[in-house]
């Protein structure tokens, strides 16, 4: 029986543990460049078989929150440089995630004051944060089909920045409401031509992606994160057809030899089985994915273990009680007790609920 504590190579990355620290905001990013205190947090969770580092946009257009990293530009890739050294030094491994927000993002963010890009000119029912505290999203422009090549480009060359920092790969964030799934989900998508209407046309900018990025640094450095089920309160509302529309997915990723797949089961942050989603088979989805089978959402010691002895899975990606637990691994390995989490420390602010969390004592 496979234990959540033994290795694992996902495509071209070997992993000490099937443990993974899933991606996550914490907005101590200052102007967009990774700070020195953010070497310290990842280091201390370097136990875990892979870091997904936080989700980092890929170029100016592309942020949708105060003080998010990027990883875009050179001073930003010699500002992560020290962070991936530090997991490296500590035995980790780590990968960045790729983050275009789409609409989800307010003019005071963004280049000159512009408009937030998307699939549609409708304005999403949700809030940011900026320097003025949460404000309500800004109503954005669609994407024009011939601005999409230089979208994917940014993909590209983020991917690139990624290799050039030091991270052994990427995640390509298509969650979460953000500009993947804007493109994804017919409750959203409301374009004509190319990139609307049928499910291989919505799914097209996505697939462009990844090739792009596999193209660029290796399909087994490439990983890719989806939330089939998630709507944030109704303001990413479900696709008519989730299990089509992320079975085409999945069938159309399969040949492309990704390291891994990343799934949110259920509601990102919330249930995992929401009683008013519809039927949906995850396990279908997985039979059809060639590479290692990562699943996320709220599971317990009991779950993660139980879910790759089975084979459910082949790795769990654990987010808040990495935030309060920097040795989450020794912790599940030895059912030991969790640190409590300081939630009013999560997003922005200094070391206090970011570097300070106890380990156990030896
Ligand atoms: C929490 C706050 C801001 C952004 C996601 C990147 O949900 C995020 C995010 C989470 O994927």
């Amino acid at each position: 029986m496979t234990s959540l504590f033994d290795p694992i190579r996902i495509g071209d990355i070997p992993l000490s543990n099937r443990i993974v620290m899933a991606p996550l905001t914490r907005n101590r990013a200052t102007g967009g460049v990774p700070t020195p205190m953010m070497a310290e947090y990842y280091a201390q969770r370097a136990s875990a078989g892979l870091i997904v580092a936080e989700a980092s946009q890929i170029s100016p257009m592309a942020q949708g929150y105060l003080d998010t990293p990027g990883i875009y530009s050179a001073e930003q890739v010699a500002a992560w440089r020290p962070i991936t050294d530090a997991v490296h030094a500590a035995g980790g491994r780590i990968v960045i995630q790729l983050w275009h927000v789409g609409r989800i993002s307010h003019s005071s963010l963004l280049p000159d004051g512009a408009a937030p890009v998307s699939s549609t000119n409708r304005i999403a029912n949700t809030q940011t944060y900026t320097r003025d505290g949460f404000v309500p999203v800004s109503a954005p422009r669609a994407l024009r089909d011939d601005e999409l090549p230089a979208v994917v480009a940014d993909y590209r060359h983020a991917a690139r920045c990624a290799i050039e920092a030091g991270f052994d790969g990427v995640e390509v964030h298509a969650a979460n409401t953000y500009l993947l799934e804007q493109f994804l989900r017919d409750s959203i998508n409301d374009r004509s031509g190319p990139y609307g209407g049928s499910i291989p046309n919505r799914a097209r900018l996505l697939l462009e992606v990844l090739r792009a990025v596999s193209d660029e640094i290796g399909a087994g450095r490439t990983g890719v994160r989806l939330s089939p089920l998630t709507t944030f309160g109704g303001s990413s509302p479900l696709d008519s057809n989730p299990q089509a529309l992320y079975g085409y997915v999945v069938e159309q990723l399969a040949p492309l030899g990704l390291a891994y797949l990343h799934m949110i089961e259920g509601q990102t942050g919330g249930e995992r089985h929401p009683a008013d989603a519809p039927v949906f088979d995850y396990a279908a989805l997985r039979r059809a994915f060639p590479g290692a089978w990562m699943v996320n959402n709220g599971f317990s010691r009991a779950e993660g273990i139980e879910t790759v002895a089975s084979g459910a899975a082949d790795l769990v990606a654990y987010g808040r009680p990495f935030i309060s637990n920097p040795d989450l691994v020794r912790r599940l390995r030895e059912d030991a007790p969790f640190n409590t989490l300081r939630a009013d420390k999560l997003y922005g602010g200094g070391a206090e609920g970011y570097i300070d969390y106890p380990f156990l004592p030896d």
